[in-house]
């Protein structure tokens, strides 16, 4: 098929320079259908001197072909400014729907157009540029869609193409006016891979419930409109209706499902909804136990009454039966009885239907327990597509053999929002990008090429995740390494313009990946360490750089892009890395609470301060921009979890006071200790300075009372210093020790401040000192303070599998990337000789034992073999087997591994080995394909410090 690598307008985009383009511009241009401001060769004005062409469309033709091109028209209209002209046009757009419309078919049949490929092929559509199509038009675009749904995404895709996002009305992004726009000669033809493809709204209160309460009056038919234009604009068809209770799709508003139908959006509900059914109507029309082994002849009425409803219209029936509510049955539920539940469902689905029941597309969700009566050996008859489902934390943790197909074909059923444990993450985008692409491209490539739905909880703040899935989903086989590589920036174009596209991308990109390594729920004054490696000061200073390039780019935004800017862009880097503060705040009010700091008060000021931010961050979203019409939107609360279920409101954390006297008294803090010194019967002894990876350290004098007090600090060893070696101290001061490393002979050393203040407080602080061999001339990772860590990337040697690839994945993982082999379907491999793997070069101190730690996503056992293996050897070592083995069921024995995992978004896999001095080769073997790595942590110390870990070691 003839079809760009991305869906955009990359013509335009290469026109405007900004954004590196794998043609040229001209070249772009002149490819069928390139929408482009200039007049290539033969190019077909769609925008003359700011007036559109007129859209056309057979009246008989389909109501989702008419709404389509309605959205044309105004698009049209909004990127030229203007109306196009009464009257009979000269040129115009003609769209229609094979065998229903006779103005298309006529055109066809008399300009001999060529529909191969496109005619019986769902969803397909052709656009191409015809001359004299009909008496009276000279020229005209004509879009032939091979149903009605291709047509409609013929005419979806001349929006994007035109400059109009599918956010124009859900995030408000403005399309750039052009006086002239014109479309390339040549055929076109396109149709998606994956045949159903969708979104689930799901646990929408209170932002989203409130938020259309207060705009339609609720979940209604003028609501679904906007859902249904969002996901079209997509070339998406699929939906899972809003269901938190009590939402029910059919039963609240009788018109959601005629409108539905006009757009052509398939229907499906929800995994545990059987039957067209929304889990409220059981409490509003079923009588009687949610149990079908007492009240099955009360269940198939009402599961009947769903499919009666249905009148006919496109829809995806989920089969089966779970507990009430998103519960599951009870333990004793046998796998027979849940055969029959199928079996009668089925049989209901004939009976209404009239028509054989694998004409009607049903799913059978493998969701939670329900994937493990599959493991036992449950089955659906063949027609019926399998969905298989992640952890809800976007670890698919099923997928087929690719060998293995089906009638029915699979699915997934993936999250980018969840309510559930270890916790609910309802706010704001925490999904990467590329995370999602990796997940469903290994679905693609195990045959996962029916159904992709993703839960995307209130719709907003997932914008970016939710057009990545949707765009992976249209042609998987086109989202490929660079693809991915480039989403972020392609998108950003696609809301603001090419020019700043690159950097406005990476601003997604970095939020995402901060937020993702430790989503904002899970956050607390715990989760980043003020004692350990400065890791607070770290993700702080992360945050603050974001936040300063997104005030740089702010000033940048044009006024008519900036309700977009703050909805996309600027609301989630400034809420998130507010809510990041406001955590470090609480614990520095408790730190320093507990070590008697008088400034502990003004922490809690501070905190007092980022929480009440957060609240005007958010009315910002809600009532300054957009005329207010986000009201609600961003009404999720996020601060003050307790446990897995969200807070009722945000609940500022519980602060710590100190009584300072007015007097100054003084005290000491050191590094790597959360005790205030002086102590009783104990001193402060301060982790080991290391040329390499502490060659300073620091201690902190501080003041317990309101009066400045004076201090000295003196250094009682020759080759370490202090400064500064006095000063008067109102809140707290620094002091820097460094080593005269040059005067220092190798091995362990230890010296001495003494630190003194104008109350008598005298604390000596001792400070040990490790100047290992210089190993001269060895290369590598170097060892500090006994560990060294290495961004999976950084390897000095890759050797491929057979047939394939080691893929470096930007942004993905919680530090820099990932790597992962490619492709990941075949069997495992023996590790050894020369089979595939990754070599770091370390050069370490001495010899001795080491544990080294591999961190990977948390990639589940998607084949059921019993978990995904590397090996790890250093030196010449035998490689040793590591199983990474997570599973998400609670009580399974790796259900503590799992939950860590996701919390952490990373597995650590353990293995212990031996080291020489000097030079050693770490080798990562591939043993299963699938895991993706993302650092290597050599330590001596088997506990890590800290959430995030060490920084990457130097490199010589
Ligand atoms: O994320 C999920 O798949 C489930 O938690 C939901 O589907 C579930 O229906 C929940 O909204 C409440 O019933």
């Amino acid at each position: 098929m003839n079809r760009p690598r991305f869906p955009l307008m990359v013509p335009l985009l290469c026109l405007l320079a900004a954004l590196p383009c794998v043609a040229s511009a001209a070249t772009d241009c002149r490819a069928p259908a390139a929408v482009c401001e200039q007049a290539g060769g033969n190019a077909l004005a769609l925008i003359e001197r700011g007036t559109p062409v007129q859209v056309l469309v057979d009246s008989a033709d389909f109501a989702a072909v008419h709404l389509a091109a309605d959205a044309l028209r105004g698009d049209l209209a909004a990127v030229a400014g203007g109306a196009p002209a009464d009257g009979q046009p000269r040129t115009a757009i003609i769209a229609g729907t094979l065998g229903h419309s006779a103005r298309i078919d006529r055109i066809v049949r008399d300009k001999a157009i060529d529909t191969a490929g496109v005619e019986g092929t769902w969803e397909a559509y052709l656009l191409q540029v015809v001359d004299t199509p009909e008496p009276g038009i000279d020229r005209a675009l004509v879009v032939v869609g091979a149903d009605r749904r291709g047509t409609a995404f013929g005419l979806y895709e001349l929006s994007r193409r035109i400059g109009v996002s599918p956010w124009t009305w859900w995030a408000d992004v403005a399309p750039a006016q052009r006086a002239n726009l014109h479309i390339a000669p040549g055929r076109f033809i396109d149709a998606p891979k994956v045949r159903y493809r969708g979104i689930f709204i799901n646990d929408e209160e209170p932002a989203l419930g409130g938020w259309s309460r207060a705009t339609f009056g609720g979940t209604n038919h003028q609501f679904y409109e906007r859902v249904f234009q969002l996901i079209l604009r997509h070339k998406a068809n699929y939906l899972w209706p809003a269901m938190w209770l009590p939402r029910a799709f059919y039963d609240d508003d009788p018109k959601n499902a005629e409108v539905a139908d006009a757009y052509g959006v398939v229907i499906g509900t929800s995994h545990h909804e059987p039957m067209m059914r929304a889990h409220d109507e059981w409490s509003r029309h079923g009588s009687g136990r949610w149990d079908y082994a007492t009240n099955s002849k009360v269940l198939q009425e009402f599961w009947r009454g769903g499919m009666q409803r249905l009148q006919g219209r496109e829809a995806v029936v989920t089969l089966g039966m779970r507990g009430d509510g998103d519960e599951p049955m009870s333990e004793q539920t046998a796998t027979a009885l849940l055969e029959k539940i199928v079996a009668d469902q089925r049989a209901i689905i004939g009976q209404v239907t009239g028509k054989p029941v694998e004409q009607t597309p049903q799913v059978w969700a493998l969701y939670k327990e329900v994937q493990d009566y599959y493991d036992k050996g449950m089955r659906v008859p063949d027609d019926v597509t399998l969905l298989f489902a992640d952890d809800n934390w976007g670890n698919i943790r099923r997928l087929p053999d690719p060998a293995d197909t089906r009638p029915g074909g699979y699915g997934v059923y993936y999250h980018f929002d969840y309510v559930g444990g270890p916790r609910n993450y309802k706010w704001i985008n925490t999904t990467q990008v590329e995370r999602a692409w990796e997940q469903m491209r290994l679905a693609w490539a195990h045959g996962v090429e029916r159904l992709w739905v993703v839960n995307v909880g209130d719709i907003k703040p997932q914008e970016l995740p939710i057009s990545a899935f949707l765009d992976q989903a249209w042609d998987p086989d086109a989202a490929d390494l660079e693809w991915v590589k480039q989403y972020p920036a392609r998108w950003a174009a696609e809301q603001f313009g090419a020019e700043h596209a690159a950097t406005i991308g990476a601003l997604a990109s970095d939020y995402t990946r901060l937020n993702a390594r430790r989503k904002p729920e899970l956050i607390d004054a715990a989760t980043w360490s003020l004692v350990h490696d400065r890791e607070a000061e770290r993700v702080l200073a992360e945050w603050d750089a974001l936040v300063e390039r997104t005030q740089a780019m702010a000033a940048k935004i044009p006024t008519r892009q900036r309700d977009a800017w703050y909805q996309l862009i600027e609301y989630p880097v400034l809420a998130s890395a507010n809510l990041n503060h406001l955590y470090v705040a609480v614990a520095r009010n408790r730190l320093y609470a507990a070590q008697g700091r008088a400034s502990a008060n003004a922490w809690a000021d501070r905190a007092r301060t980022l929480f009440a931010r957060d609240a005007a961050l958010q009315r910002v979203y809600e009532q300054d921009i957009a005329d207010g019409k986000w009201v609600h939107m961003m009404s999720q609360p996020r601060i003050g979890y307790t446990h897995w279920q969200s807070p009722p409101r945000n609940i500022l954390p519980a602060l710590a006071s100190v009584d300072a006297p007015e007097q100054g008294v003084t005290g000491v803090a050191i590094e790597g200790d959360a005790n205030a010194y002086p102590a009783l019967l104990r001193g402060p002894r301060l982790p080991e300075l290391d040329p390499v990876a502490a060659p300073t350290r620091e201690v902190v004098v501080f003041n317990r009372g309101q009066a400045p007090i004076a201090f000295t600090a003196t250094s009682r060893t020759p080759w370490l210093k202090v400064s500064p070696a006095s000063g008067e101290v109102t809140d707290a001061q620094a002091l820097q020790l460094q080593v005269d490393w040059d005067a220092l002979p190798e091995g362990r050393h230890q010296g001495q401040v003494s630190i003194r203040g104008k109350d008598w407080t005298e604390v000596y602080v001792a400070v040990p000192v490790n100047k290992p061999p210089a190993h001269r001339g060895v290369r590598g990772f170097v060892e500090g303070n006994g560990v060294v860590a290495i961004e999976a990337e950084h390897h000095s040697r890759a050797i491929a599998p057979p047939g394939g690839q080691w893929q470096v994945i930007p942004n993905l993982g919680r530090t820099l990337s990932a790597v992962t082999a490619w492709p990941a379907t075949g069997g495992p491999l023996v590790p050894g000789g020369d089979s595939a793997r990754l070599e770091y070069p370390l050069v370490m101190d001495a010899d001795g034992e080491v544990e080294v730690r591999v961190l990977v996503s948390p990639t589940l056992d998607i084949r059921h073999r019993g978990g995904l293996r590397y090996a790890l050897s250093i030196g010449d070592e035998e490689p040793q087997l590591v199983n990474v083995r997570l599973d998400p069921t609670p009580g399974d024995r790796d259900f503590t591994a799992w939950e860590a995992a996701v919390i952490d978004n990373a597995h650590i896999a353990r293995s212990r080995h031996h080291v020489r001095a000097g030079a050693n080769t770490v080798k990562l073997w591939l043993v299963d394909p699938g895991l993706v790595f993302q650092r290597i942590e050599v330590a001596r110390d088997p506990h890590p410090r800290g959430t995030l870990g060490p920084v990457e070691s130097a490199r010589r």
